[in-house]
């Protein structure tokens, strides 16, 4: 390994100083292994973007190795490549945030909606280690990038209404753009009631309500340097979670950021960014809409998070380097109060979460160099320090039972390595990559207490003394076009050691009423995990086009386990047409039966089902202002099912019929 580091370090460096004689600038896309998904609200350009309102969730399921797990109608958790949050890096324009919820009822794309950002960066296994270790991959939800267009106020209005669930979303933007000066504020409020699922089954606590406020705004300090800050306040009240025996009354965050930036082409070092941050969450679950539960339960949580990063970007000859230092200090606790039913019998309390500090500075180095007009090679390296403290006595105490030797404080160093060579030309392009990373083990993993799984019914107890995790990966993505067809092929494949999930222990028992037991984060020797998607587009002329999508993934323990939230066989296949002014698409998506479950972590085989949609889409010109209206049908036949990523088998959306407006005043 330290091997691997050394001849890492040398290759990004020793190319780079050898390269500065000579004399050619080649520009290029060294952005190509990453998925970049755009959300253009108001545009009607994207076909595959249905609706105009769509939430983050919606668009990053369309994204091909994205999979959203599902606990009802609010706050889906990201999959990429099979691996779910505590193995992505999943941030906010680079910012490291945590959710505070016990239960992964509040992943970070929660916290955040389509009014905030500009784009979303998939980074595919170690391509996505730019901001933090992981083994799955990173998703970075990127915010809006400076306006200086001089181009004075603008004005946005979105209204949307569903049938299903009466849903209503209404959104307001307001732009003012100068030279030397901008000012954005946007507000969207969506309000959902219990949605029906095929067939008029109406699915009792899947109700939300949230808003959310952001204002960015920045100023030029010279023609090379500008600063820029930026404020979300996200706030979800009553949100519904039917695959779950709690629900959330408020799930809060404010995000914070102050940003400096420079540009100089002319310059050894083209940019710089320089970005300090804070931000909050709050997370409080809640029961008492439930009619009937054993024992009635409060449990809150919080997330705070301070960091930094600073970024530059050197271009010489035939390199391209990018370098970026990070840390940042985060601080989670979560409590639970048992109220037994008898009032005579006291109240219990602990910490589920028990103060848990981290801490963790790293850097990250990552080299495109040309090989001549087709070829780059590109290597990234990341290094990080990382610490864990248990900052709440009571809580070092709880983990002692079951780990008598610890200490409060854990401390680790992570590596991450890639390697790729991306060889383009006319007609087709291959790229093929290697990478070695590491994670440290998630608050939850390594110190959660008695957090009650519903997905399997254990509760689970955290474990300090947890390695960490480790992948090697190998990758391959090529795309093939001749005419008017293209054909593209992705596919991966992870070896993970020290596979970290939970291992059942007869010795304790479960605190959660009903449960079957408990299970203790242990770690498989290794697992592995493959995944491969094929597509293909044929445009049968100008304005009409059809395109298709299989996807086959695979998951394995050492113990010949099949792991737990494997997608079976996908497909989605979709016939398009579009105009300036008008497009429509029908889509057919579906998945195969899961035969490969996992009924050792919960599973049960997940029968094959099909759904179909429409969507339409105008757009018309009003003097100089612009009206888009998306309309459609999503599930026409009103199938009645679920996915393998549905907790609890919870079904999804009956039919709906939506129609989503957004009018643009200059
Ligand atoms: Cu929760």
């Amino acid at each position: 390994m330290k091997k691997l580091i050394i001849y890492s370090i040398s290759f990004l460096f020793s190319g780079f100083l050898f390269a500065q004689k000579a004399e050619t600038t080649i520009k290029k896309d060294t952005t190509k292994l990453k998925e970049v998904i755009v959300l253009g609200r108001r545009k009607l350009s994207n076909y595959r973007q249905e609706k105009t309102l769509s939430s983050i969730d919606d668009f990053l399921e369309k994204a091909n190795k994205i999979t959203m797990v599902k606990r009802g109608n609010y706050a889906w958790e990201p999959s990429l490549n099979n691996m779910n949050s505590e193995r992505l890096t999943v941030t906010i324009d680079g910012m490291q945030i945590f959710g505070a919820c016990t239960d992964k009822m509040d992943p970070i794309t929660s916290y955040v909606d389509v009014s905030n950002l500009e784009k979303v960066h998939v980074g595919s296994g170690q391509q996505g280690t730019e901001n933090g270790h992981s083994v799955g991959g990173g998703i970075d939800l990127q915010l809006p990038a400076s306006k200086y267009y001089a181009s004075g106020l603008k004005t946005n209005v979105d209204l949307g209404y569903e049938t299903n669930g009466n849903y209503k979303t209404a959104g307001l933007d307001l732009e003012y753009s100068g030279n030397k000066f901008y000012i954005t504020t946007d507000g969207i409020y969506r309000k959902s009631d219990n949605y029906n699922a095929g067939g008029n089954e109406e699915i009792l606590y899947s109700q939300f309500e949230k808003y959310n406020i952001s204002l960015q705004t920045g100023f030029k300090l010279s023609e090379k340097e500008s600063l820029d800050a930026n404020v979300i306040y996200d706030r979800a009240t009553d949100v519904g979670y039917p695959a779950l025996p709690m629900d959330v009354s408020l799930a809060e965050a404010l995000i914070t950021s102050l940003t400096y930036n420079y540009a100089n082409d002319s310059t050894l070092i083209n940019s710089m960014e320089s970005k300090v941050y804070f931000n909050t969450i709050t997370h409080v679950m809640d029961d008492s809409k439930r009619p009937d539960v054993p024992i009635r339960m409060d449990m809150p949580g919080w997330s705070d998070t301070f960091g930094f990063y600073n970024k530059a970007t050197i271009k010489k000859n035939k390199h391209t380097l990018l370098l970026n230092i990070n840390g940042f200090y985060n601080r989670s606790l979560a409590e639970m109060t048992m109220y037994p039913n008898d009032p005579n019998q006291p109240a219990m309390f602990m910490y589920t979460w028990p103060d848990i500090r981290t801490l963790y500075t790293g850097i990250y180095a990552k080299d495109d160099f040309s090989l001549g007009k087709s070829k780059t090679l590109s290597a990234s390296l990341r290094l990080g320090y990382h610490q864990n403290n248990i900052a709440k006595d009571e809580g070092l105490e709880s983990l002692q039972i079951f780990y008598p030797d610890i200490d409060d404080t854990t401390s680790r160093f992570l590596t991450s390595f890639s390697t790729d060579y991306v060889y383009k030309k006319d007609h087709y392009d291959i790229s093929l990559g290697i990478g070695y990373g590491e994670r440290a083990p998630s608050v939850s993993e390594g110190y959660g207490f008695f957090l009650f799984n519903s997905f399997d019914n254990y509760d689970y107890i955290g474990n300090p003394t947890l390695e960490n995790e480790k992948s090697i990966e190998a990758n391959i993505k090529a795309n093939y076009h001749v005419n008017k067809l293209h054909i593209g092929i992705e596919s991966s494949y992870f070896h993970i050691m020290d596979y970290i999930i939970g291992d059942i222990d007869n010795t304790i028992s479960a605190m959660t009423i009903g449960a079957n037991g408990v299970r203790v984060y242990n770690a498989l020797n290794y697992a592995s995990i493959f995944d491969v998607y094929v597509n293909a587009s044929y445009e049968f002329s100008e304005s009409f086009s059809a395109n298709g999508t299989i996807g086959y993934n695979y998951g394995k323990g050492q113990n010949n386990k099949n792991l737990p939230l494997i997608k079976p066989f996908s497909y989605l296949t979709e016939v398009s047409y579009s105009t300036k002014k008008f497009n429509a698409a029908l889509q057919l998506e579906g998945n195969g039966n899961q035969s490969k479950y996992s009924s050792f972590y919960g599973e049960d085989e997940t029968p094959a089902y099909a759904v179909m949609n429409l969507n339409l889409g105008n757009v018309f010109y009003i003097k100089q202002n612009k009206l888009v209206l998306k309309y459609g049908i999503e599930n026409i036949l009103d199938a009645n099912y679920s996915t393998y990523a549905d907790w609890n088998n919870i079904p999804r959306q009956g039919r709906n019929f939506y129609i989503n407006t957004s009018y643009v005043i200059f």
